[in-house]
Formats: C-alpha cells, structure tokens, sequence
C-alpha cells in the first residue's frame, strides 16, 4: 500500500487535459492507496467557495469519490488557492492541515508544507503573503463580490508576473524564487524530522542534506503545467515520477483531446517525457527499516506535536516549465 502526494496542480480552465489527467489520476491510481495528500496549489487561483467553476465542481466530485472509495484526503493551502474554505473541503471529503503538519508516515514523523515559507529571500511576496494570510483581510476580501474578486486575482498574477520577469531580468530569479539553505536547515532542526515534504518552487528533486551529522531528505514535488507530478512513499522506499498526459502506462492516457501543434498534429506526449512513459528515479532506503504502523494509521501528531514557523516566510511562486525528476545530492 502507498501513500500519494502531489501540489502545484494549478487547475483551471484554460488547461482542461491537466483536469482529466487529475481526474484519471484519481479515479485509476489515488483510489484504493493509503491516504492522498495534496500540498498547495490545487487550483490556479481560488477567490472563495461560492465560485461556480466547472473545473471546481469536477474535482470536487471526483475527491469525494476517492474519499468515500475509503482513502482519506488531505489538503496544505497554497499561494494560490489560500482561500480554500472548509465549505469547499467538505465537498471534496477532504482535511484542510495547517501549514506546516507533521504527520506520522509508517511510524516516520514527515513534514508537510507547501513550501514557499521556505523560500524566505522574496521579501515581496514575503509581505504580500502576510498580508493575505491575515484573516481580516481575508474577511474583507470574501465579502467583495464575485467579480471584483476574480478581477483581483487576475490583477494578482499579472502582479506576480511582473514580478517574476523583474527577478529574471537582475538574474536573480533562480534564487530568489528557490528554497533559502538557511530557511531550511533551521525548518529540520526546530521539527526535528528528518523528512520534509513540500512542492511550490517546482524543482521536483530529492535532496539529500547533512544537518548536525544527520542526513536528512527533502523531497521537493513537481508541478502539473505539461505533465503530471506524483510521490509515491511506502515502507520500502519512495518513487518521484512524472504522469504524462498522453501516458497509456497504468492507464493514464487522457480521453481528452491534446492540443494541436502549428501543423495540427496532436501532440501526444509531453516535454521531458518523450516516450510518453514515467521516468522514474531509484528508491531511497530511507524508509526501509519502518514497519511500526498499520497502513490506515497515517495520522496527525497531537497539536502540540506541531509547531508554526513565524513570521509567515514567503517567496513568488514560479510557473517555470516542468524539469527532468532528476535525484539531486545537494
Ligand atoms: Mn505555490
């Protein structure tokens, strides 16, 4: 039995093949698995529950049948979809986490975040983030109508945008929108873990790092832009692999209709994946010698099991194109 875990979905309509990719994924693989845990940034953008998005409703439904298949889901907040309510999670049959969560995985404390309070050197998403994370804002917000809060959040991105080419025009975009050495090596030393799990920057890699003699794992999960990004953790070990959208291998080849390249070829693979197959990296031994817990015992610790960073970290998010799950020592 395995235990999923993906972020960065970023759904929405204008990517309707990454949608079904999601809902196959869901239907063929999530059902039937330990507990899926999904880390920020389902969605594009999220401007309240009322919103009557088709793409909304969709995933909705297909969690919940994943969760009343009998395997729990659970939720971290994003930069994109912060406004996630218990509204829409009680639709879907998922558990909103705080951010960050230690969960108990096969007898090993994981843990869990989003990731960019980790990516603590963009002070101006940094504040940007404090600010919309302060639940009168929130408030405030929520209250506005429908419209003037989609309109904000497309104001938003062209924001981050913005941004983000600024960062890339110094040369500072590498790494200012990446994990601050810093920020991390603190994150395992004030938890205590050993393993943190988190996605945001869209690096997929696993990082293996020395922190007071101890190694210690970071598993960094990729976004689903061009392909699909899944970790698939049990007691032997742990895969990082990317889904294709025109995969046929376990069943994920996508109903939908691919886009049409300039000589109205579909495209029947994706970028870093050419053969439309999973590349797949070595398992780690990490999780070997774990054998405490019963498969449905993937649980939270008692809340003063769990810390909150503070101030809340922050750094822009980075839509960058999907890079080769490549193992990376450092
Ligand atoms: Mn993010």
């Amino acid at each position: 039995m395995t235990t999923l875990f993906i972020s960065d979905l970023h759904l929405d309509a204008e990517r309707p093949q990454i949608t079904e990719l999601f809902g196959r994924f869901l239907r063929e693989e999530a059902r039937g698995a330990d507990a899926l845990y999904i880390l920020g940034d389902l969605f594009e953008a999220w401007v309240g529950d009322d919103d009557p998005s088709e793409t909304g409703a969709f995933v909705a439904d297909e969690l919940r049948a994943v969760a009343d298949a009998g395997t729990p889901v659970s939720f971290i907040h994003g930069n994109r979809d912060f406004l996630l309510g218990d509204s829409y999670a009680r639709r879907a049959g998922m558990a909103i986490l705080p951010d960050p969560s230690v969960i108990l995985l096969y007898g090993r404390p994981t843990l869990l975040m989003h990731g960019d309070t980790l990516c603590t050197d963009d002070l101006a998403y940094q504040q940007f983030r404090s600010q919309t994370r302060n639940p009168a804002w929130q408030a405030q917000f929520l209250a506005q109508p429908l419209a003037a809060r989609l309109a904000f959040a497309q104001q938003a991105r062209a924001a981050s945008k913005a941004h983000q080419s600024g960062l890339q025009s110094q040369g500072t975009m590498e790494t200012i929108t990446d994990v601050a050495a810093a920020t991390v090596a603190d994150t395992f030393t004030r938890f205590g873990i050993d393993t943190l799990i988190h996605g945001h920057t869209h690096r997929p890699a696993v990082h293996t790092i020395d922190i007071g003699g101890t190694p210690r794992e970071r598993i960094v999960l990729g976004d689903w832009y061009e392909q699909g990004s899944v970790l698939r953790l049990n007691r032997d070990g742990h895969t990082l692999e990317s889904l294709s959208q025109g995969s046929e291998q376990r069943g994920f080849c996508s109903a939908f209709p691919q886009p049409r390249d300039k000589h109205g070829a579909r495209r029947s693979s994706c970028k870093g994946d050419p053969k439309g197959e999973y590349s797949e990296l070595p398992r780690t031994s990490a999780f070997n010698d774990l054998k405490s817990l019963p498969p449905r015992s993937v649980a939270r610790l008692p809340r003063a099991g769990r810390r909150n960073i503070s101030p809340p970290f922050a750094s822009t998010h980075k839509p960058e194109p999907a890079q080769p799950l490549i193992a990376s020592p450092s």
